[in-house]
């Protein structure tokens, strides 16, 4: 590993130990509690442990599984004692991860012969699609690539101007037509000027909706109908958008974007300043969709590629 790789590796770890502060003063702070007096992980620990689990939004599923693994360790092991909780935890938690069908993603590589590579963003409003696409620009622009955005929400009247300014922030290119325009004519005119920029990679911003199935399906297909007319098989990627500070909705619309549409990868925003965090442990254990990237705050800089083990690693590093 490079000097700078290192460095930069130390940079976003604290980073993310920073985002992540407010979810782990709040677990741990709870864990004292119930582990205060008690020398031992018994079966009231354990309790306590799995109501603690489900209330920082890891989910009920992936607490259930979490406990049983310690549960079995506990019969194993005969003696627990509740300060090397932490550590069992961040084990097994980590193992369980390891387990989930979505394979660890090298997030900004573009498969050889995808010129450009189109990614289109989804999601529901304000979840943080348009920063996460300004940050994301700026990521492959830094690696080299030529990066184009399609001005794709078209519905608010602001959408447009905040995608230019992160286009001018980032220094890179945009399309777009005025608001009130057709989504779908939007992305046909992006593709169409990337391939004629020889772009390598397009990012096409679309409007933040409910996720009204029908209307989502229907809007959805049609933008991909409609820049395959200019390029076949494209999308090559539907990164839906979550907001981590929501929680349970978080998963909520993960479950109905999935079902809805074909989404291949996932970004969770605002772990920064949530207690929430443990929702990423149970989208990234539940769904087959592979996490790509968290938002830890609203700079430019702060989208991180989501690592399993770093995260947990993060999570659970000693504190109580
Ligand atoms: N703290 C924090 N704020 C974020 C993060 N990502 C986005 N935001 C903020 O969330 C707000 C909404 O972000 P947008 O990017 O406009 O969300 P959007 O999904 O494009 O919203 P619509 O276009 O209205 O659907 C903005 O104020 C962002 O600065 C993050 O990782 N951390
Ligand atoms: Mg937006």
């Amino acid at each position: 590993m490079s000097f700078f790789k290192k460095i930069f590796s130390k940079e976003k770890k604290e980073k993310l130990d920073e985002g992540l502060e407010k979810s782990k003063t709040d677990f741990f702070g709870k864990l004292s509690k119930a582990v205060a007096g008690k020398s031992k992980v018994d079966e009231s620990v354990l309790d306590d442990l799995e109501e603690i689990l489900v209330s920082s939004d890891v989910g009920v599923a992936t607490t259930i599984k979490i406990i049983d693994r310690i549960e079995e360790r506990v019969a194993r092991d005969k003696y627990l004692g509740t300060e090397e909780l932490n550590l069992i935890l961040r084990e097994e938690i980590a193992g369980l991860l390891s387990e989930s069908e979505n394979g660890e993603l090298e997030s900004l590589e573009l498969p050889e012969g995808k010129k450009p590579y189109v990614i289109m963003v989804v999601g529901v409003n304000g979840v943080g699609k348009t920063t996460t696409i300004g940050k994301l620009a700026n990521q492959y622009k830094l690696k080299g690539k030529k990066v184009v955005l399609g001005a794709g929400d078209t519905f608010r009247a602001a959408a447009v101007d905040q995608l230019q300014i992160w286009a001018d922030r980032v220094g890179v290119s945009i399309v777009k037509q005025k608001m009130g325009s057709d989504p779908a004519s939007v992305a046909f005119d992006t593709v169409q000027s990337a391939i004629k920029q020889e772009a390598d990679v397009v990012i096409l911003d679309t409007a933040g909706r409910l996720h009204n199935k029908v209307n989502l399906m229907n809007e959805l297909s049609k933008i991909k109908r409609v820049m395959q007319k200019v390029t076949p098989d494209v999308p090559d990627e539907v990164l839906l958008v979550l907001d981590g500070s929501t929680g349970q909705n978080a998963f909520e619309q993960a479950k109905q974007f999935t079902a809805a549409t074909e989404v291949t990868a996932l970004a969770i925003t605002k772990l920064d300043g949530t207690a929430k965090g443990g929702v990423v442990i149970g989208i990234s254990d539940q769904f087959k969709i592979p996490v790509k990237y968290i938002g830890v705050g609203e700079g430019v800089e702060d989208l991180q590629i989501f690592n399993k083990y770093e995260f947990v690693d993060s999570f659970f590093s000693n504190k109580s």
